[in-house]
């Protein structure tokens, strides 16, 4: 017999919020021209079993016995979505609705999270590294309707965590998420009732909202990217081309499964498109991964600088290990010249550089590119619709190669954030302002200069300074501080906090303050590497906070008072 359709229940969520839409005119554009198609996210998976049925989606260890390494076909996988997604709608989830998806690289993640998709359920891509500041700010902006998260076993107790977020959300008068454990739901307890498809958002389902991104932000509170199903297919469908990605892909993510870089650049979804296997390391060792791609023959893997550097040390005494390795890509953070010169005669691996963004457009350098734009460049964008505007200060173009603050709009860069009226970084006509300084060369090719936001890269890690700095303000003790990033050659940037204590407060400590910034519930990368007591800081000549002098006074290793 087979089992009728469900329906899933009606939210009880306040409904989406609208997001900026994409000029009307330029929309019709990107569909004319296929940018822009019918296909879902949800219909990726069952749409690749049907070509491969029995080829290897996925293989990673299991929430629930993490030593287990759980092997499924895209039969299997398309079974399991199917099972999770009934699951999930009979605890009460419906289409429309947000759900903070908080996971560490198990197979679990891949399901979860096409399930929500099969659903038509929004996940928001949380970090396992995120903690209560962070995750109770995605809660009040989406009014989540459930968190999803790994028990106990993963490092961290994120089941206590979500309980204090619930908490928090109570106290505030909230409506708290459902806690959703991997480690304890069985996601196959219920059987595969096929879904009726769903249309919240009106006819162009492709064209809805697909998930929420996280931004790296440059304001006190972490900002959220909506991104369509037509959108994000597109930049996933020419990334797949761009990269060379097909059947016999076999892609090892070390990085977090729900950054943007591993998920779609062309990352675990472009893998799945083109009928290949992902490999999810539980951790992001090199002895881990070097373990991985000798056991499953591993072709690919994205990574950022720091990992790349961790990897040429452990290949000078492993280097058989890597005897699959076609490409790497990298990106996420610059990677210095003098570390690309290295990836191909150390790794044997051919280097791909990514410069891209969550907000949207990335760049990769191509497989055929010559080796000196490979290793000095960050690549050109995915797609000829990309329009790229390099301008100066007041915002006028700069002439041609010179570097100035890059903008950029085109097919698969969002023209708003999610539930904000912050519209600083977008112009009047629709750019998107990244933040990095460029310089664009002749062949098209970005290099990466430096960067105009208030935003530290900690080796791919992006923190906000004012967010930073506002949660050091929140401790009593303290009347001023300002975050600064120094160099470092490891993870290219470090981050030292420079803080003013209020008169008399003399028990003000390096160690009170970083105990300070955990209770409150600041992810891990975002604690300063170092906090410096002083009695004042420099001034500009209009009396603001000089940073440039904070970071000369470090260079020079000198401070008024430090501890
Ligand atoms: C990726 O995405 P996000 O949203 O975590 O960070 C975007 C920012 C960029 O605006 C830039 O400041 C920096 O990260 N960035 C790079 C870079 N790739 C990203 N800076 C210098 N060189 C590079 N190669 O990081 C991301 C998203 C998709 C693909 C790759 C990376």
């Amino acid at each position: 017999m087979t089992p009728r359709p469900m329906t899933p229940r009606p939210s009880r969520r306040s409904p989406f919020a609208p997001c900026t839409p994409y000029p009307p005119d330029v929309a019709a554009r990107y569909r004319a021209a296929g940018h822009w198609r019918d296909d879902t996210l949800g219909d990726l998976l069952s749409e690749t079993a049907r070509r491969h049925p029995g080829a290897t989606a996925l293989v990673g260890p299991s929430a629930r016995s993490r030593h287990t390494r759980v092997r499924l076909t895209y039969q299997a996988l398309v079974d399991r979505v199917e099972r999770a997604a009934a699951v999930l709608a009979s605890q009460g989830l419906a289409p429309g609705d947000r759900v903070v998806v908080q996971l560490p690289n198990v197979a679990e993640l891949a399901v979860v999270v096409m399930a929500l998709f099969r659903l038509g359920a929004l996940p928001v891509f949380a970090l396992p590294a995120h903690r209560e500041s962070e995750l109770v700010a995605f809660c009040r902006i989406t009014d989540a309707a459930a968190h999803v998260v790994a028990g106990q076993g993963w490092g961290h107790d994120y089941l206590a965590t979500a309980a204090r977020v619930a908490d928090t959300l109570r106290a505030e008068h909230r409506d708290p998420p459902v806690v959703i454990d991997v480690e304890r739901c069985d996601l196959e307890a219920a059987d595969p009732v096929p879904l009726r498809r769903s249309t919240p958002h009106g006819a162009r389902a492709s064209e809805a909202v697909a998930f929420l991104q996280l931004s790296g932000g440059t304001t006190g509170v972490p900002k959220l990217i909506p991104r369509t199903h037509a959108d994000y297919l597109y930049s996933v469908r020419e990334s797949v081309q761009i990269c060379g990605v097909d059947a016999t892909t076999v892609m090892l993510v070390a990085l977090p499964a729900t950054h943007n870089f591993p998920m779609s650049s062309p990352g675990m979804l472009g893998v799945w498109m083109a009928g290949g296997t992902v490999v999810l390391a539980g951790d992001p060792s090199p002895r881990t991964a070097f373990g991985l791609i000798a056991a499953e023959g591993v072709t690919t893997a994205p990574l950022v600088p720091p990992l790349v550097q961790a990897w040429l040390t452990r290949a000078e005494r492993d280097r058989a290990a890597l005897h699959s390795l076609r490409t790497l890509l990298v990106g996420g953070a610059r990677l210095p010249d003098s570390v690309a010169r290295r990836v191909g005669p150390e790794l044997g691996a051919q280097l791909q550089q990514v410069f891209g963004m969550a907000e949207g457009l990335v760049c990769y350098t191509r497989l055929g590119d010559p080796a000196d734009l490979v290793e000095t460049t960050q690549g050109r964008p995915i797609s000829e619709a990309d329009e790229i505007l390099v301008v100066d200060d007041l915002g006028t173009p700069v002439a041609e190669g010179d570097e100035g603050e890059l903008l950029t709009r085109g097919p698969y860069t969002i023209r708003g954030y999610y539930g904000t009226d912050d519209r600083s970084s977008f112009t009047s006509d629709g750019w998107y302002r990244t933040g990095d300084r460029v310089r664009v060369l002749p062949s098209g090719h970005l290099r990466v200069t430096g960067r105009s936001k208030d935003q530290i890269n900690r080796g791919g890690e992006k923190i906000a300074v004012a967010e930073v700095e506002d949660a050091l303000l929140r401790h009593r003790a303290v009347h001023d501080a300002a975050l600064v990033a120094v160099p470092d050659a490891y993870l290219g940037e470090r981050t030292v906090a420079f803080v003013v204590g209020e008169p008399l407060a003399n028990d003000l400590t390096a160690g009170s303050l970083t105990a300070h910034l955990r209770t409150i519930g600041l992810a891990g990368f975002k604690i300063p590497d170092r906090i410096e007591i002083v009695d004042r800081f420099p001034t500009t000549g209009v009396g603001k906070t000089s940073r440039a002098e904070l970071r000369r006074a470090l260079a020079r290793g000198y401070t008024e008072r430090s501890q």
